[in-house]
């Protein structure tokens, strides 16, 4: 059972004491457990530790810009050169999506210590840090780094800028607090060059995302009261278009920019009948996704969250747009 919450000097002691590290985040990797894992990682190494880190996924080709990207390895590149590291788990709220090799190693290591911001996470480490309060794992390793007067390494700064930027929404959701803004001050002050760091992450896009984009808005489908926008895409479209799992990231953002919408919500059919399911709200009273999306046997936050249902695009879509008008007349709200 997890113990209670350690401070963070009491984590950053965990790290001293351990010769060889072992750093992971979940599968599919966004921007915050990337950035997270490159920053811990470097700080580490800087500070004289044998570092690995590593990912099931790997860095996906929208991330190969960070600072240290290709310090990055798969778990086979772990083998036994490390001995019996402390394992380190990163922005990973379920040891289910560190993914079956990573997760592999961790069942074989006797020490891990989980540093996290999901809600959902129970501390399946021997030691956890988990803040849900904290709008990114990245604005953790910041505090840790701070609270241990570690070095602040150019690597780790970008890596933390870019970690924070994404998992905040560019500093729009709501979890961004006056201290995420007082350490992107820092971050900004300690060198980071925001046009070029803004320009990667944002307007570096693949022209497929685009053409994914023209196919999308054909199918776009509002209620008739306009408080639900959704829209689809097939699987022979996606095999059309190369479309790879990180292209349609943010796209559904617009969708949930329309005025008057509550929800928006993205289809996917994907292979063996299934059909991915992708939900944002604007306002967690009107709808709470992730309870819509827990009673198809997904999940999420309250704001995002998905489902993978058996059945046709079509189906599947008639099905969750009924539940979740269904929802929305039933949210209390005068
Ligand atoms: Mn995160």
């Amino acid at each position: 059972m997890a113990s209670p919450q350690p401070s963070l000097r009491e984590i950053g002691e965990v790290l001293l004491g351990a010769s060889s590290i072992v750093i992971a985040s979940h599968t599919r990797p966004d921007g915050d457990a990337l950035g997270s894992t490159i920053a811990l990682a470097d700080t580490l190494r800087e500070l004289g530790k044998t570092v690995l880190a590593i990912n099931q996924d790997g860095v996906p080709p929208r991330y190969a810009f960070l600072p240290c990207a290709t310090s990055v390895h798969q778990p086979s590149a772990l083998k036994d050169k490390l001995g019996s590291p402390l394992f380190v788990s990163l922005d990973t709220g379920d040891p289910d999506r560190l993914g079956d090799q990573v997760w592999k190693l961790v069942t074989e290591r006797h020490s891990t210590l989980v540093i996290d911001h999901h809600t959902s996470n129970r501390g399946y480490g021997e030691v956890n840090y988990v803040d849900s309060e904290s709008p990114a794992t990245g604005q953790i390793i910041y505090e840790l780094i701070e609270a241990m007067d570690w070095p602040l390494t150019p690597t780790a700064r970008d890596n933390l800028w870019v970690a924070m930027a994404t998992d905040t929404g560019s500093f729009q959701y709501p979890a961004t607090t006056p201290r995420t803004f007082a350490i992107a001050s820092r971050l900004l002050e300690a060198g980071v060059d925001l046009a070029w760091m803004s320009a990667m992450l944002f307007q570096n896009h693949p022209f497929r995302r685009l053409e994914l984009l023209r196919e999308l808005l054909g199918t776009v489908q509002r209620s008739s009261d306009g408080k639900v926008a959704s829209w689809k895409v097939s699987r022979e479209t996606i095999k059309r278009l190369a479309i790879q799992p990180d292209d349609n990231e943010g796209l559904i953002d617009q969708l949930r920019s329309l005025s008057g919408v509550v929800v928006a919500v993205s289809f996917e059919e994907e292979a063996d009948a299934t059909v991915r399911i992708s939900a944002r709200s604007k306002d967690a009273k009107q709808a709470d996704v992730a309870q819509i999306c827990q009673a198809f046997g997904g999940g999420g936050h309250r704001l995002a969250a998905g489902a993978r249902i058996q059945g046709t695009l079509d189906t599947v879509a008639e099905r969750f747009l009924a539940a979740l008008s269904q929802e929305l007349d039933h949210d209390g709200t005068p």
